[in-house]
């Protein structure tokens, strides 16, 4: 191990006692929880942006993070060292997965070909460095919006040339994630959107943002890439209106375009809120598509209206995502991945480490709140007994799609009335779950 942390030890389970900041207190990577390892339950992801690329600026100041490894350069040998940093990290965190962007990873050349072969360079090292260490690729991407090329989107651009360049992106980022051995690949939006109808034609581009992810699938099979493909949801930022706005207009979108059988959703907390949903409603949301693959673990501030991607930490937020991830029957490919970054003030490299830690406890207490919620029973029971009215013939004939609404009123109006309601109980509930927390 090189030491870009001199400070930092391995990271180990100190117990909830322990009081060592650079000790879990509730992440034991090996302690089972119902029938898997904690490690195998959560599948943690480091994302290379925001952990060693993000300068912590924001739009009235520049970066403030210090980053001794970083010699500011746009050189290959910069970023190779960038991503022994990175291994160095993962390693000591005990984090089994990371996360990229093609152009995270190495710097962008003056021509895509430059770009492909600076990118060829550091993934070398990547891979020596996978090998190493046994810490694996959870999904690879695409960059298609920082760079002004893409100013007016990248699948939706108006400008045809931009599309194939997006085009030729995505195919080497689809390459490189499969050469590291990927379990996934995602496709955020970016900035596929409008600012306003007054130049754009949306259907038009809709229908293009369709045939790009078809034209990717279509060159997953040829390459033989196993991994999942991922469409990550966000609303209004960067552009006004985004196409894949939230979870049902993703869900809506793949349907529309026959997209639904080879795509799963990767959801983020910090998307969620601005779009004006729980995670939870998110999750369901996926869920009940069979569409869920990943989470983004993030988390929002209320009080502000943009992706802050704060690290999580509140128990409530982290038991709730993982009672959606265990009733669905855990991950398969995908994980809990922290596209978080830390705040402007917490510019030291140490602060990465305190971020994770206190991101992946979190995590651990709700994984196993999640579960002893589960094995209690009582709230599983209680939405199944409030849809207990279903469980009669009719109700099993509308269920299956064999009942007419003549059929409904020769039932009902010798009845007279419905009968009665009972009680939601949802403050009963609420405090059911706190009993756990
Ligand atoms: C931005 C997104 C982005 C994706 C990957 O808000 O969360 O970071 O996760 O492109
Ligand atoms: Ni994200
Ligand atoms: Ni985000």
């Amino acid at each position: 191990m090189t030491a870009f942390f001199p400070d930092v030890p391995k990271i180990n389970f100190g117990g909830p006692k322990s009081r060592n900041p650079l000790e879990f207190k509730h992440y034991n990577p090996d302690e089972v929880v119902a029938d898997k390892t904690m490690k195998e339950h959560l599948r943690f992801s480091v994302v290379y942006w925001h952990t060693f690329c993000n300068p912590l600026s924001d739009p009235f100041g520049v970066g403030t993070a210090h980053r001794p490894w970083d010699d500011g350069s746009n050189s290959v040998p910069n970023a190779q060292r960038k991503a022994k940093v990175a291994f160095e990290f993962f390693e000591k965190l005990g984090a089994p997965f990371y996360a990229f962007h093609d152009r995270d990873i190495a710097p962008e050349g003056s021509t895509l070909k430059e770009s492909h072969a600076k990118l060829d360079e550091v993934v070398k090292v990547l891979k020596d460095e996978q090998a190493r260490t046994g810490v694996k690729l959870l999904w690879g991407t695409a960059n298609l919006f920082t760079n002004p090329r893409y100013m007016h989107g990248a699948a939706t651009s108006s400008n045809f040339d931009v599309f194939a360049f997006a085009a030729a992106q995505v195919k080497k980022a689809m390459e490189i994630t499969h050469e590291l051995g990927g379990a996934g690949y995602t496709f955020w939006g970016g900035r596929e959107g409008y600012s306003t109808l007054l130049n754009t034609d949306m259907k038009r581009e809709l229908d293009h943002l369709g045939q790009f992810l078809h034209m990717a699938v279509n060159y997953k099979k040829q390459i033989g890439f196993p991994g999942t493909l991922y469409i990550e949801p966000k609303p209004r930022e960067p552009t006004k209106h985004q196409y894949d706005s939230d979870a049902a207009a993703c869900l809506n979108f793949l349907r529309t375009y026959n997209l639904l059988p080879h795509f799963k959703l990767n959801l983020e907390t910090n998307h969620a809120t601005l779009a004006g949903h729980e995670m939870m409603h998110e999750m369901e949301v996926a869920i009940s598509a069979g569409a869920l693959g990943s989470i983004d673990a993030n988390t929002g501030d209320y009080l502000l209206g943009w992706d802050t991607d704060q690290f999580p930490t509140n128990i409530y937020l982290t038991t709730q995502c993982m009672h959606c991830i265990l009733d669905m029957g855990g991950f398969t490919t995908g994980g809990v991945n922290f596209d978080a970054k830390v705040r402007r003030e917490s510019f030291e490299p140490i602060d990465l480490f305190y971020a994770h830690i206190g991101g992946m406890d979190a995590f651990a207490r709700g994984l196993k709140t999640a579960q002893a919620i589960i094995t209690d029973g009582r709230l599983a029971d209680f939405v199944k007994s409030r849809y207990h009215s279903w469980d009669c013939e009719l109700g099993r004939r509308i269920e299956s799609g064999q009942c007419s609404l003549g059929d409904l009123e020769a039932y009902i109006v010798p009845k007279g009335d419905a009968a009665r309601n009972v009680s939601g109980r949802q403050e009963l509930l609420e405090n059911l779950i706190n009993d756990f927390i």
